[in-house]
């Protein structure tokens, strides 16, 4: 039987680097040998995807915050049933674009309250916990910024006022302080370069006994 992979998680605000970096990351992994799997949260798995078209379309939010809260954790679920503890099991490395912090953030900042939400993650992620989750921290104006302009226009987190952006990247910060053993915060204002080799430091040391030196 294979050693069981390892699961990484990508998490901030909007236009942080978020999915720029986890690709340069599994490009990195997979050059030392190690096999990955790069998935994303909503989604990862095609009836997730379909959730999160849902979510993102804006059909969930007049529902209200707990149910937006309660069909993120479904997609989560069906996520780690069909994607994400498969891969683990089969000995490869996860990476995730966003995870349940981003519930923690989002849904919190939008007043889901703490037990909700640490209910509805046992339920969808039981004891299956990101082992190193990156924080990349950078204010909101920034990343709004960044992804100004997209031919697909804002969706509906974006929509948000910049208060509310502000209340999320503290709550990401708050959640990393809490929870130092599994969260790194990254600055993600430097160059796309810097960012990942911040990165790619972070994982050596956290991961290093299952990583090859570089060639
Ligand atoms: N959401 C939620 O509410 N609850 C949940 O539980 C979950 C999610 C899981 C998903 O949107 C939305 O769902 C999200 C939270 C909510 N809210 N919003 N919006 P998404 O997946 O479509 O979008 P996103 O996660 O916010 O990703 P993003 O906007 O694409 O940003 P990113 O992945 O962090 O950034 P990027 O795509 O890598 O880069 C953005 C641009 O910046 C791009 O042009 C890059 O070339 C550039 N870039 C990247 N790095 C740099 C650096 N270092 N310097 C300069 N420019 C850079």
């Amino acid at each position: 039987m294979s050693e069981r992979g390892r699961f990484i998680t990508l998490e901030g605000g909007e236009g942080a680097g978020k999915s720029t970096q986890a690709a340069r990351l599994a490009d990195w992994l997979k050059a030392r040998g190690i096999a990955v799997l790069l998935t994303r949260e909503p989604g990862g798995s095609p009836k997730a995807e379909t959730l999160r078209a849902l979510l993102l379309g804006g059909q969930v939010a007049p529902f209200g915050a707990d149910a937006e809260a309660l069909v993120f954790a479904l997609a989560r679920a069906d996520h780690m049933a069909q994607t994400i503890r498969p891969a683990l099991a089969a000995g490869t490395w996860v990476i995730s674009d966003r995870f349940f912090d981003s519930t923690r953030a989002y849904q919190g900042a939008a007043g889901v309250s703490p037990e909700r939400l640490s209910e509805l993650e046992g339920i969808a992620v039981g004891d299956d916990r990101p082992d190193l989750t990156l924080i990349l921290d950078l204010p909101a104006a920034e990343g709004l910024e960044r992804i100004d302009g997209r031919d697909a226009g804002p969706d509906r987190f974006e929509r948000d006022d910049r208060h509310e952006q502000e209340a999320r990247r503290l709550a990401f910060l708050k959640i990393a302080e809490g929870e130092p053993g599994r969260c790194v915060v990254v600055d993600a204002r430097a160059g796309e370069d810097h960012v990942a080799e911040a990165i790619r430091a972070v994982v050596s040391e956290r991961l290093s006994p299952t990583i090859a030196p570089s060639p």
